[in-house]
């Protein structure tokens, strides 16, 4: 019987929605914007951004501490506290970048449509 089988797959759909929900502390939906703020306690804010193919994003550090941008397949960038560094995306895709002195606290995303 078809109709037995609806409520099983409901289910399974209602724990699949649960489980993506627990993931994210809430803050890590992308936000579009070309402004990337390091403040203090390494960490990039907000974590993940949209921008358009063409935009180019500037990463300002606002931390009492040097930091470093190295987006995936570009330049690993030193921001000294005060200064910023700006990147250009050119071509579509989701972009993973680091602090390469703090990979595992600093990284972030750039998505770019
Ligand atoms: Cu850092």
């Amino acid at each position: 019987m078809g109709t037995r089988n609806f409520p099983v797959a409901f289910t399974v759909l209602a724990t699949a929605v649960a489980v993506a929900g627990c993931g994210g502390s809430g803050s890590t939906k992308p936000v579009a914007t070309r402004n990337v703020e390091i403040p203090k306690s390494y960490k990039f804010e907000p974590k993940a951004i949209i921008v358009k193919a063409g935009d180019t994003v500037t990463w300002t550090n606002k931390d009492n501490f040097t930091h470093r941008v190295k987006v995936d397949g570009g330049a690993d960038h030193k921001v000294d506290r005060g200064h910023s560094v700006s990147v250009r995306f050119d071509k579509p895709g989701t972009y993973h970048y680091v602090c390469t002195l703090h990979p595992h606290d600093m990284n972030g995303e750039v998505i770019v449509r």
